[in-house]
């Protein structure tokens, strides 16, 4: 039952109470609905209780007499941020509505934001309940709702019985209008339509499976992943929802948070995935709805307001029991923890070794929550596996994808920046920016690494000349295997990323410090993006397939080597070259509405501000709007098989739709001052951080050892 908005979940009867003049079943549901306002009264007691519990004194807190909070106290006292009073008069109202008006200020808000508040200057002694409203309040609200619903019935709102009819697939009308020009493309109304996307997603979700882990939505069911589930898909869609100023919903997600999402479950759970997903999404709602009140304004998030902590306090509980993971004897985090336990466990498989991206692709959560809350291990904990990791002295910065928390060696000589390999690469660059520049150690490491991309793994298809990045099984003096996951494509953003931190290639250009390697690595970015793009375009539907393959010649050319370029214009019928290039096999051919393109496709705008990558980002949406809605409500669904029309669909909705590829649909659509990317560092997951300076309490604890011009160490 849903406290926020009792007809919600209770539509059917609402609706069919006004439909049914004098008969039983209106007798019935009037019944239902009344007892629906009883149970929304005993719901909303029993969540005052919950409030209670959930602002009662966090585990762990910080000691305020502790050493590092004086130094942090002092920094953070004299910061702007924490001396920020609450809403002022000259920001919006609650629910100001649309998008413009609220975000078309947010990029001015970052100038004045220097630092982050800090979760431990705040006092614990908070007033109970006071989040949750008094009873009579909550039955004026129902009453409110019903006649509000009943007119809207009259008005002919409703022309369908959502409760009986199966509805077919939706259909767009402005899918099959006729194609507007770059020029004259409004992108606010296109974004509009992925707000829409959303909440069709996520309203079925909300309808089918309210508070389960999985959502399958063709059968219209929901699964727990734990016994008491984790909010899995509430957890990670919230940034969006409080990005797209989704206000009722952020409130519905947020009262589940705090009346229902507990970590006291004797659960095994993936270190990696919960903390990119859960811990991740925590953070970045704590990050927006405390720098950014006038998205999605609540005010129980409002400075000063019993629940302004809510997400960080989730946040910082999670972490303790996940920081158990890098508890081996290297230090390098095994790849499972029991969080009722606080216990970490090793793989089943791989000889229980964990996967190398696994291992590295915890450090900007880990970061940010040491920063937030003073915590120094946190910080130290992740930190070390980093140094640990480059004490393997490998080659060209290229890593073998599973290594041993036991010893901190690597297993296997498998490379590749797909699966078990890619945030690696994508959390060094990632850590640099984070702390705005400071640990130049990461700089290094991530240059090292693309150089050794381009001398390992680039290589050009025939007979167009797609620049792909292949992988090396055997390790690097193995053969170079042709394949790419749809997973690396977060490479041709994040090259351009690491090439001008985040400003335009324009800006970064007119620096002094602009060489011909950034020239020739945003080439790099240009040309695998358009290999990202040729992936979408070779399939059936226009959404690529999970793992391509490209034709390339024996022995493969290097980097440097003379090729030929395809086309830009990737249309045409299915005899068109380009085509030739690639292939998928039947096995690889699903879409799971993977992220990683558009988030390229956005770095990409963003930084050169060539069109062509917004338009492709809309052609790709297009698609997903085609071939991925469901019957009756459902939502979207990935597809077991893309290459075929009618695509063959898979009854699973992953997280990271919402989390991430819709947040990059919706960024790529936004105007670019919404969350500026020398401001932010975006994790793994799409959820956006802060920059932040180190200040006194955090220092880059290791260095690297000396090697020569491989990488190797010297020893
Ligand atoms: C997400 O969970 C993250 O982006 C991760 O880094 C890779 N896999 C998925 C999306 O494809």
């Amino acid at each position: 039952m849903n406290v926020r908005d009792p007809f919600g979940l209770h539509r059917k009867s609402a609706l069919s109470i006004f439909r049914t003049t004098a008969s039983r079943a209106a007798i019935d549901l009037t019944e239902r609905a009344v007892e629906a306002s009883v149970n929304a009264i005993e719901k909303s007691k029993q969540v005052a209780d919950n409030f209670d519990m959930s602002f009662a004194v966090p585990k762990n807190v910080p000691s305020f007499g502790n050493p590092q909070r004086i130094v942090e106290d002092r920094v953070w006292g004299n910061s702007a941020v924490t001396s920020r009073g609450g809403r002022g008069p000259s920001q919006p109202a609650k629910n100001s509505g649309m998008f413009g008006e609220v975000q078309g200020r947010v990029g001015n808000l970052f100038d004045n934001r220097e630092g982050l508040p800090m979760y431990k200057d705040k006092p614990y002694a908070y007033p109970a309940s006071q989040r949750v409203r008094p009873i009579w309040r909550r039955k004026r609200t129902l009453l409110t709702a019903l006649v509000l619903l009943s007119l809207l019935y009259y008005f002919g709102v409703f022309s369908q019985r959502r409760d009986t009819a199966v509805s077919p697939k939706p259909v767009w009308g402005w899918l099959h209008s006729s194609p507007e020009s770059s020029k004259t493309a409004d992108w606010l109304k296109r974004r509009e339509r992925v707000v829409e996307a959303f909440t069709l997603s996520w309203d079925a979700y909300e309808r089918y499976a309210w508070g389960y882990d999985v959502f399958h939505p063709i059968s219209k069911k929901g699964e727990q992943m734990t016994p008491k589930g984790m909010g899995w898909i509430i957890v990670d869609a919230l940034d969006t929802m409080i990005l797209m100023n989704l206000t009722s919903r952020v409130a519905h997600a947020r009262e589940w948070i705090s009346a229902s999402l507990t970590y006291d479950q004797d659960q095994d759970v993936s270190t990696f995935e919960t903390t990119i997903r859960m811990l991740g999404g925590l953070l970045s709602a704590h990050y927006l709805s405390s720098q950014f009140p006038e998205m999605a304004p609540l005010a129980e998030d409002d400075p000063g307001a019993a629940g302004e902590d809510l997400y960080l306090e989730k946040a910082k509980d999670l972490a303790d029991r996940l920081v158990t993971a890098f508890d081996s004897p290297s230090g390098v985090p095994y790849a499972s923890v029991n969080i009722g336990k606080y216990e970490a466990l090793p793989a089943h498989d791989e000889g229980g070794a964990s996967s190398t991206a696994e291992t590295t692709t915890l450090q900007l959560e880990f970061k940010y929550i040491a920063k937030l809350t003073g915590e120094k291990y946190f910080w130290d904990k992740a930190e070390k596996v980093m140094e640990v990791v480059d004490n393997n002295g490998v080659q060209d910065g290229l890593v073998p994808i599973y290594i041993h928390a036991t010893d901190g060696t690597f297993r296997g000589h498998n490379i590749r920046l797909g699966s078990r390999g890619d945030s690696y690469y994508e959390y060094l660059i990632k850590q640099y920016l984070q702390t705005n520049k400071q640990e130049s150690v990461y700089l290094e490491m991530w240059n090292e690494s693309l150089r050794g991309v381009r001398k390992h793994l680039v290589t050009y298809t025939e007979p167009s000349g797609f620049t792909i990045i292949g992988e090396r099984p055997n390790g690097l003096q193995g053969s170079l295997s042709p394949k790419m996951d749809h997973l690396v494509c977060f490479m041709p953003g994040t090259i351009a990323l690491s090439v001008t931190g985040g400003l335009t290639e324009a800006e970064a250009k007119k620096r002094s410090t602009w060489t011909k390697q950034n020239e020739a690595d945003m080439q790099l970015a240009r040309e695998l993006m358009q290999t990202c793009w040729a992936t979408y375009k070779w399939m059936a539907t226009g959404l690529a397939a999970e793992i391509t393959y490209f034709n390339i010649a024996n022995p493969p050319l290097a980097e440097s080597a003379p090729h030929r370029r395809p086309t830009d214009n990737l249309d045409g019928d299915a005899q068109a070259e380009w085509r030739k290039d690639i292939t998928v096999h039947a096995m690889d051919a699903h879409n799971l509405q993977r992220p990683e393109t558009v988030e390229s496709l956005f770095y990409m705008w963003r930084i050169t501000g060539d069109i062509k990558y917004r338009e492709w980002g809309w052609e790709m949406f297009k698609s997903f709007m085609n071939y991925t809605a469901v019957q009756d409500g459902g939502g979207f669904s990935s597809l077991s098989d893309a290459n075929v029309v009618p695509p063959v669909m898979r009854d699973n909705m992953e997280s990271f739709w919402l989390a991430e590829t819709l947040k990059y649909m919706y960024l790529l659509f936004s105007p670019n001052d919404l969350l500026p990317l020398d401001k932010i560092v975006i994790n793994t997951e799409a959820h956006p951080f802060p920059r932040f300076d180190m200040g006194q309490l955090f220092s880059t604890g290791w260095k690297r050892k000396p090697r020569d011009a491989e990488g190797k160490i010297i020893k």
